[in-house]
């Protein structure tokens, strides 16, 4: 178990220990006091629960909630504010300010951009007998 102490059963972060837009959910979470518990995912050899939960890009992070997974990490800092109105905001009210915010943010976070765990990920496959495979 990591993260905070409060009311946030239920929720399982698929993520690499390095990815830092995992570190963007695990902050998030951290802010809002919610309990989780880390899943650690390997990239180079991804298993059955990521592909269920991301079958569009098989990436982490995935925050599963009741088993429900959401993709994508600013996605998940919007649900988790939708989902725990009770705890801090992470994203501001006006909707232009969170609209902008997320703007911006979004081309750091797109498909085009790579962290180390993309590219280490990209890397093996393309050194893996199994690259024909999309995973
Ligand atoms: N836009 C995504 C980016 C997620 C991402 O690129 N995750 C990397 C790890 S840092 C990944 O899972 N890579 C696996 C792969 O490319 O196959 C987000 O914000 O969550």
């Amino acid at each position: 178990m990591a993260g905070g102490e409060s009311d946030g059963s239920g929720l399982v972060l698929l993520d690499v220990f390095g990815s830092p837009f995992a570190q963007r959910v695990r902050i998030a979470l951290a802010e809002k006091g919610l309990a989780y518990e880390r899943a650690e995912q390997d990239l180079a050899a991804k298993g059955d629960l990521l592909r269920r939960s991301n079958p569009v890009h098989g990436k982490v992070p995935v925050l599963l909630h009741a088993g429900r997974p959401v993709c994508e990490s600013l996605a998940v800092l919007q649900y988790l504010d939708e989902a725990f109105p009770g705890t801090p905001p992470l994203l501001p009210a006006d909707p232009y300010a969170r609209g902008s915010g997320r703007s911006t943010r979004t081309g750091s976070t797109s498909a085009g951009s790579a962290c180390g765990c993309g590219a280490t990920a990209a890397a093996r496959r393309l050194r893996s007998p199994r690259r024909g495979r999309r995973w």
